[in-house]
């Protein structure tokens, strides 16, 4: 008989009791399926997401920044595709981990790591939608305009052609209405082409915005400051009304002086100014036209691109700035921050020349890409960037999702406020200034200081006061450069120097409008530099005027910075803030206590002029 006819009792006995239990788990796993899809997951299960998320997303960042680095160090059209392709894989991995994260929405977390579910949220500047095919046209997008801002050059009759670098210099010594105007239209002329692809850039992050639950790329932009946007908003209106005095005492004082340079067909002497006499391509900083002032220096002003150009090239500015950072503790930047950054604009091809400051592997590649030149302001966007990179390091031991700024205005403040204690008196310490400089007159250097900061208030506000209605949809394609202009009148109070249209886009003439880097930080962290400058001149006990004061050299007062810098994003941003200034609230009374004997100075002597336009 074959073995299969043969009957066996037990064997049906013991494979029906098989079967049944075999059946029972089937259930059972069924049932712990359907429970694990209708009830709220567990806190470790979501502390395990998380941890698998950072190391994926730790991972992937490095790959997008040695990409990026590469991409804006030497612009090809393979190194933009091989930028897109690690931006793009990043970009999805990260959408794909928002949507896997929603399964924990409503969970109640510790706190660290509730946050890190909102900053994973809010992670991507541009959110992307999940089709993979509108995801890639957006990645594909976003590089072009970058590089196309990178590339952009103005090339005039004679044939010569104008980067960037060779723009803001021109524009910074010229004092030819005709010939600036020239210029200020020739730049301009490199965003008309970026128009189109700018407004699918706009529709399509915002679809991506929508899909992982915001309104539009703006609201999940205002989003993260640790308070709803709305909140936010309002405390930015309350920054503003707080600073626009001050802002409007140095444009009186400003039009005037240049209404008798140029004549009031040029200056208008109770209107906006003409936005291309201001010594730079945007407005945005004016303290190059700080001799067309009628303020001298031998009244007690330092011209600092002098004294750099006797004693220093490029690197050792940049010397000099690690110099600072190091005399109050900080370890030096590593050897490698020497041999791979930027420093000079190369002869020979296409580099991004905006100043930037890298973190390529989230631990100690630290670097700088920057076409340095030798004067004044290069000086303060060197101790700028190294405060980027000083922050990055301080705070590299932190969890992947705190690798950052308290905010993104935190992030832009640091290297700012130590440029502000680049005193007179420091420069005669660190043997830049031979002579120890006097105290007597205050307002030269007061003056340059608020043509480089407070010139800068309403311009680094207007740019998002612009991109949040553009996302939003307040203002529609058809009118980017109007609405754009209407802006720039209203808080800077800057007019074109030519009629301007909807051909234009002038927006797109600016690097971070281009390159679709958030502005409002700049505008928030030339508020809080004063404040952490504040703080950083009491820890080291100073107790001068606030103008005067310099804390080069001072080890405990670095400490205390490193305190809240080390601190990341690990915390909602006012605790960070009080560790250093023990306040909560981001405020511009330091700001106008620093400025206050100007603003003084400037409303005596703009007494019987018109203010505002
Ligand atoms: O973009 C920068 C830095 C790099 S984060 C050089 N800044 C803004 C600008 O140039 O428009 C610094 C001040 C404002
Ligand atoms: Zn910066």
């Amino acid at each position: 008989m074959p073995q299969y006819e043969f009957y066996c009792h037990a064997c049906k006995k013991t494979f029906t009791k098989i079967l049944m239990k075999s059946l029972a788990l089937v259930f059972l796993f069924l049932a712990m399926n359907v429970y694990a899809q209708t009830t709220a997951p567990t806190a470790a299960e979501a502390q395990e997401f998380m941890n698998k998320a950072e190391a994926q997303l730790a991972d992937l960042s490095v790959k997008v920044q040695r990409a990026s680095w590469v991409q804006e160090n030497f612009i090809t059209d393979d190194t933009e595709a091989m930028a897109a392709d690690a931006i793009d894989e990043n970009t999805a991995v990260t959408t794909e981990l928002v949507e896997q994260a929603k399964r924990f929405d409503g969970l109640a977390l510790p706190p660290e790591l509730a946050r890190k579910f909102m900053l994973l949220k809010l992670s991507l500047t541009a959110p992307a939608p999940k089709d993979a095919a509108l995801r890639r046209e957006m990645t594909t997008i976003g590089v072009s305009l970058d590089a196309d801002y990178g590339k952009g050059k103005y090339c005039r009759k004679n044939g010569e052609c104008l980067d960037i670098t060779a723009i803001e210099k021109l524009m910074s010594t010229s004092r030819d209405p005709e010939e600036l105007k020239e210029v200020w239209a020739g730049w301009h002329a490199i965003a008309p082409p970026m128009r189109q692809r700018y407004s699918r850039f706009v529709a399509l992050s915002n679809q991506g915005a929508r899909e992982i639950g915001f309104k539009d790329v703006g609201a999940l932009w205002r989003a993260g400051y640790d308070m709803t946007p709305e909140e936010f908003s309002a405390d930015l209106e309350r920054l503003w009304n707080q600073v626009r005095p001050l802002y409007l005492s140095l444009h009186t004082f400003v039009r005037w002086k240049l209404a008798e340079k140029y004549g009031p067909n040029v200056v208008p002497p109770d209107g906006p100014i003409p936005a291309h006499l201001l010594g730079n391509p945007w407005a945005q900083e004016w303290e190059n036209i700080y001799d067309l002032l009628g303020v001298q220096e031998d009244k007690g002003g330092v011209n600092v691109t002098e004294l750099l150009k006797k004693k220093l090239d490029a690197k050792g500015m940049v010397k000099y700035g690690e110099g600072f950072y190091t005399s109050m503790g900080f370890a030096p930047l590593p050897p490698t921050f020497w041999e791979r950054s930027l420093f000079t604009k190369p002869a020979d091809r296409d580099v991004v020349c905006h100043a930037s400051a890298w973190d390529v592997d989230n631990m100690d590649d630290l670097r700088v890409k920057m076409c340095i030149q030798v004067r004044g302001v290069d000086f303060v966007t060197i101790h700028h960037e190294l405060g980027h990179n000083m922050y990055q390091r301080a705070y590299k031991d932190q969890p992947f999702m705190f690798k950052n700024g308290a905010n993104d205005g935190f992030h832009e403040a640091i290297g700012d406020s130590i440029a502000l204690a680049i005193t007179p008196e420091y420069l005669h310490r660190v043997g830049l200034l031979e002579n120890a400089p006097e105290d007597s007159n205050d307002i030269p250097e007061l003056l340059k200081q608020a043509l480089e900061r407070v010139a800068f208030l309403p311009f680094g506000l207007m740019i998002d006061q612009w991109r949040w209605k553009v996302f939003s949809g307040e203002i529609a394609p058809a009118d980017y450069n109007k609405a754009w202009w209407a802006l720039r009148l209203k808080y800077q109070g800057v007019a074109p120097p030519m009629t301007r249209s909807e051909a234009d886009f002038d927006p797109g003439a600016k690097f971070h409008v281009a390159a679709n880097v958030p502005y409002t930080r700049y505008f928030l962290a030339m508020i809080l530099e004063f404040q952490f400058y504040r703080a950083l001149c009491h820890e080291s006990v100073y107790t001068g005027p606030l103008n005067r004061c310099t804390f080069y050299g001072s080890k405990k007062t670095g400490a205390k910075f490193n305190q809240m810098l080390a601190m990341g994003q690990s915390k909602p941003w006012p605790d960070a803030l009080e560790v250093l200034t023990g306040g909560r609230q981001v405020d511009a009374s330091a700001i106008l206590e620093y400025f206050a004997p100007l603003q003084k100075w400037l409303d005596e002597q703009n007494k019987g002029k018109k203010v505002g336009w």
